[in-house]
């Protein structure tokens, strides 16, 4: 008998250390964790096994599937947005082609369950691209359907992998006499930028949130690589979790998209500075735009708006920016660094 598991790709990344942590306090599930990295030990007892492998490995991925029956799938590889700058087609690759092989390896395991296997996507706000500042301040809360041009490699790779997320789900195999053959669940979130507490950014270009905190609770100088008057959507690692689990748990038929936006606060990079300074008083954080970094980040909505997924699925961040800095970010930060 095959072992019934939840396959996590990229386990040790941000997302996933929030995803495995959560997912301990359910007995019913294990997780099979998957990364190219070592996984931090601080997980391992959450996980019923770690592979440490790459998902553009056909040959590893085949051998999950005589293993294990995989029910669900939280496919959180990817390289991000400013690492994937300096080497897009490498972004391609592991963005993109590891995506599909996740995707084959869902339909695959589909078919041998004959039923559908859950395949949960982060997606991000850098599928969209506004045009330019002026544009971005005028257009309010942007909609899923809507400034669907982005600028980044990492960006193009988000918004083509939930294109293939919905060919699976509902078109794959369309002109074979079995088409109708169980496939894949796809619901994708477009995170905004996501803070940690536990996990330090890894290469995104909304980093400058996190890194900022981080560094004044280490007591270290930090440069802020956009404008002071800077706006993105954010939300703290727990309820960036919480939406993913949410959404796995909606009923197929409450869902009237496969692409879902969530966000929770978005400040000025000032009004993040202004946040950290009451905690951290002596931190030193100044602003040195950098000119490509900003532009992106100037593509990026201020806003996004959330009502789809509040209205089909229940969507709420359970942190504000006040809860989000006082109950999480600073007491977590501040023991992780007096630890250290
Ligand atoms: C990045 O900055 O690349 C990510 C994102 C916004 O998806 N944090």
């Amino acid at each position: 008998m095959r072992k019934e598991v939840v396959l996590i790709t990229g386990a040790n990344g941000e997302i996933g250390h929030g995803l495995i942590m959560h997912l301990r306090e359910n007995e019913n599930i294990q997780v099979l964790a998957l990364d190219v990295q070592q996984l931090d030990p601080r997980l391992q007892p959450y996980c019923h096994r770690f592979i440490q492998g790459d998902i553009l490995d056909s040959m590893l991925l085949g051998r999950l599937v005589a293993e294990y029956e995989i029910r669900t799938i939280y496919h959180l590889a990817s390289i991000l947005s400013t690492k994937a700058e300096y080497n897009p087609e490498a972004a391609h690759r592991v963005n993109v082609e590891g995506t599909l092989n996740l995707l084959r390896l869902a339909v695959e395991q589909a078919r041998w369950q004959g039923r559908s296997v859950k395949f949960l996507y982060p997606s991000s706000i850098a599928a969209y691209g506004l045009p330019d500042l002026q544009t971005k301040e005028k257009v309010g809360k942007v909609k899923e359907y809507e400034w669907l041009n982005p600028t980044t490699m990492y960006g193009c790779n988000k918004l083509y992998c939930e294109q293939l997320g919905r060919y699976y789900t509902l078109f794959y195999r369309q002109l074979a006499a079995d088409k109708d053959m169980h496939t894949i669940d796809f619901r994708a979130i477009r995170f905004p930028g996501l803070i940690s507490a536990v996990t330090l950014p890894t290469g995104g270009t909304s980093d400058y949130g996190p890194e900022m905190i981080h560094h004044a609770a280490e007591g270290t100088p930090y440069e802020c690589f956009v404008r002071p008057d800077t706006r993105l959507p954010f939300m703290v690692m727990p309820d960036a979790v919480k939406s993913l689990v949410d959404l796995w748990a909606a009923p197929r038929d409450s869902l009237n998209q496969l692409v879902y936006n969530v966000t929770s606060f978005s400040p000025t990079a000032e009004e993040f500075r202004n946040t950290v300074i009451k905690a951290f008083p002596d931190a030193e954080i100044t602003f040195k735009p950098h000119e490509s970094r900003q532009k992106i980040v100037d593509s990026w909505p201020a806003e996004i708006n959330d009502s789809a997924a509040c209205r089909d699925w229940g969507w709420k961040p359970e942190y504000d920016m006040q809860r989000a800095f006082e109950e999480y970010l600073i007491p977590k930060i501040r023991q992780r660094y007096q630890n250290e």
